[in-house]
């Protein structure tokens, strides 16, 4: 098998730069999320130079955040950081949609790796497990898959 190519993306950060999209909706799990972002990308070789926290009122606002960010250029990739919890919202469903929907349009539209660290849970407590407890912590999955996908996609 060695003689087949394969891309595959390392896990260093050094000289990317990011933007990292939070929520105020729920900020005290979404803290957590931005810290575990931020705390992943400096220790894979990130300066804290290279980050900026951009905060948006919602989830259901990060689409066009990031597509303003990718439209002037200047970043490698983006994390956006958002927690949106059913039992605190009758329009769970249409918040974590169109956040979802909007993201992945934005990261096709302009071919730039976007991590998708927002948590949609049922309770506050599935939402507080995966913001850096028991479910580990979807801020850092989302800084790895964006990291590693920067450097796959620059190399194709
Ligand atoms: N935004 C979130 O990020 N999480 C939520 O849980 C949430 N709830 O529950 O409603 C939420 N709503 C706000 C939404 O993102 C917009 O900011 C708002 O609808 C104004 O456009």
């Amino acid at each position: 098998m060695h003689h087949i190519k394969t891309i595959e993306g390392q896990l260093d950060a050094k000289e990317l730069k990011f933007a990292i999209i939070a929520g105020r909706f729920n900020d005290f799990i979404v803290d957590k999320l931005v810290g575990g972002a931020v705390d992943y990308l400096a220790r894979h070789g990130c300066s804290k130079d290279n980050l900026t926290i951009i905060k948006v009122p919602g989830a259901f606002e990060m689409p066009v955040v990031a597509q303003r960010l990718a439209a002037k250029g200047g970043f490698d990739g983006i994390i956006c950081c958002g927690a949106v919890i059913r039992g605190s919202t009758p329009h769970f469903d249409f918040v974590a949609n169109e956040c979802a929907k909007g993201i992945a349009h934005v990261s096709l539209q302009y071919s730039l790796p976007i991590g998708f660290g927002v948590l949609t849970t049922d309770t506050l407590e599935q939402a507080i497990e995966r913001a850096g407890s028991k479910g580990g912590n979807k801020g850092v999955e989302a800084a790895s898959a964006v990291l590693e996908t920067v450097r796959v996609v620059e190399q194709i």
